[in-house]
């Protein structure tokens, strides 16, 4: 196999944000900046001569040209094996079984997740390690070192690969598989759930479920499972196809952006169950009839209830949150005396602590949730948890939150997205909480006095590695809570999420409407961060 060496000069903006590098197509199509990115990824890791990678992507618009530069990169730099998912496909999760599974030495996952694809839009690509888990900020800084200093990268003459048929290519000392995207996938998860039991339910009609898949890379998982597997009507599984624009959508599963499932879950009549995904299928959203489960509700039921799981009956050894994920799930691991662990947010930051056996479960607030199985969260494993619970317990989905909350109290949640804001607008705010930090203590608005006013740091209880600056927290003394961070995976200016949080215990107050309970919390967070005064807008750009 021929290689050859081409020169190149640095791009100074490819430091990977909260999971990986995410810039619009039109910036990866420069000459030489994916290339870069690739080789800076390889120039950072030791040892994988003749070793296993695994490649796939979501599908998104540039998919197919990048995983054919990769395999040509990946070739000269002396791997031996790559194992690529059918049409250059993986979902998140299903990428992090692969690895897993096969004892691959890393993976290249293709995605940006939850923003929109196509031409004019975002793409992303990311290294995960040998534990299926994205890589750790040490791994992270160390590449974005090397994409400043790069002065070349190589690439094998080869065709390009077939990347459609499933099956074995060999070039001199390179083994190419391209393997069924969904079969491990699905295999995996028939051992976790109670797959017979959910069948039934369907069967019998106690579970009629929708999924939304939104153009997105769970619709073939979700055909195959859902409706394949486990019996569900066919069509109840919709925006199946996998498009490389996401069908012009924004592929987040949340009631901003699902309008078609939670146009379907809030009818009359509505269906039992409801749940999407996302662009490359590591978030979810839950519904039953006629209500949503805020994501950190979610995880704080399926903690309490993990036992009820084939997989997880034996008991959990703890549980882990991003830090602005609500309280909900710290009630049930105090009740169930388990450790309960809080990370900055981003899925590497649960890696140790599920390699360690400290957690089972963990999840954050942004549609985010997954065990030990992986080392990515997982869409459709949290939707198979849901439907497994609700086949064990025979209660509906409404049932099953208000039970929670009935024993635990209600984490009354929702998060403020500010998207797109001025650079220098977002680090003025920024800087402006900053300021206020040591003054907030003792400071009042009407019922809430803050408690405590920080920046939240994190040492790692398994390496003693330190993130500093992961958000702004501000704790108030009745247990309510405000966040404020600035996104990291955007394309676009800034973005600011303030995330707002407050504690029911008095049970006749359970269903109150969030957006009036949260009103006052709101507007201690423009008091406290001004974005609104400073940017001239009149409201966020999603709300969650
Ligand atoms: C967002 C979410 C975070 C999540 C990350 C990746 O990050 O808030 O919880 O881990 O996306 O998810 P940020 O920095 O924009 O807030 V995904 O589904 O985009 O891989
Ligand atoms: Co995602």
């Amino acid at each position: 196999m021929q290689t050859k060496t081409y020169n190149t000069t640095p791009y100074d903006d490819q430091k990977p944000g909260t999971s990986g590098l995410r810039k619009k197509v039109k910036v990866f199509q420069q000459p030489g900046y994916l290339e870069n990115f690739v080789q800076s990824i390889f120039n950072s890791l030791e040892d994988f001569q003749g070793k296993t990678l695994v490649l796939g992507g979501d599908g998104r618009y540039f998919n197919r040209q990048a995983i054919q530069i990769i395999i040509k990169m990946a070739a000269a730099n002396g791997f031996g094996e790559l194992i690529i998912g059918q049409g250059g496909l993986l979902s998140t999760p299903a990428a992090s079984n692969i690895i897993r599974k096969y004892q691959a030495f890393g993976g290249i996952v293709l995605s940006a997740s939850h923003n929109p694809g196509g031409p004019d839009e975002d793409f992303g690509i990311k290294y995960n390690v040998s534990n299926g888990g994205p890589a750790p900020e040490k791994f992270t800084d160390a590449l974005y070192l090397n994409t400043k200093t790069i002065s070349s990268y190589q690439i094998a003459e080869i065709d390009d690969v077939d990347l459609d048929c499933v099956g074995e290519l060999n070039i001199n000392h390179l083994k190419i598989r391209i393997i069924d995207s969904v079969a491990d996938y699905a295999e995996l998860m028939a051992k976790i759930f109670d797959f017979d039991l959910i069948k039934q339910s369907i069967a019998a009609g106690l579970i009629n479920l929708r999924f939304d898949a939104m153009h997105a890379i769970t619709g073939p998982y979700a055909k195959q499972i859902l409706e394949g597997v486990l019996g569900a009507e066919t069509g109840s599984v919709f925006n199946a196809v996998p498009l490389e624009d996401f069908g012009g959508g924004h592929p987040d599963p949340n009631m901003a952006h699902a309008h078609e499932l939670t146009k379907i879950m809030f009818a009359d009549n509505a269906p039992t169950f409801g749940a999407a995904s996302d662009g490359d299928g590591d978030r979810n959203m839950i519904m039953g009839a006629n209500i949503f489960v805020t994501p950190s509700d979610s995880l704080a039921i399926m903690a309490a209830n993990a036992r009820s799981i084939p997989a997880y009956a034996k008991g959990i050894s703890g549980v882990a949150r991003s830090m602005p994920t609500s309280q909900a799930v710290d009630r049930v691991a105090a009740a169930l005396n388990l450790p309960c662990y809080e990370t900055p947010t981003g899925w590497k930051f649960f890696g140790n602590l599920l390699d360690a056996n400290k957690i089972t479960l963990c999840g954050e607030e942004s549609f985010g949730s997954g065990s030990n199985h992986v080392r990515e969260k997982d869409g459709l494993w949290a939707v198979l948890f849901w439907l497994n619970l609700i086949a064990r317990k025979r209660q509906s989905v409404a049932d099953i939150v208000h039970e929670h909350w009935q024993k635990y109290g209600r984490d009354i949640y929702c998060r403020h997205d500010y998207e797109a804001v001025d650079l220098d607008i977002a680090n003025g705010i920024v800087d402006h909480l900053r300021r206020q930090l040591s003054r907030l203590p003792g400071k009042s608005w009407g019922d809430y006095t803050v408690k405590y006013a920080d920046e939240f740091s994190y040492t790692d209880p398994v390496d003693n590695s330190v993130s500093a600056n992961q958000g702004i927290r501000v704790g108030f003394s009745n247990g309510s809570r405000i966040v404020f961070r600035l996104s990291g995976t955007g394309t676009v200016g800034a973005t600011l999420r303030i995330y707002i949080e407050k504690y029911e215990k008095d049970i006749t107050q359970l269903d109150q409407d969030s957006g009036q309970a949260l009103a006052e919390l709101v507007e201690i967070a423009e008091l406290l961060c001004e974005v609104k005064k400073r940017t001239g807008r009149t409201e966020p750009d999603v709300v969650t």
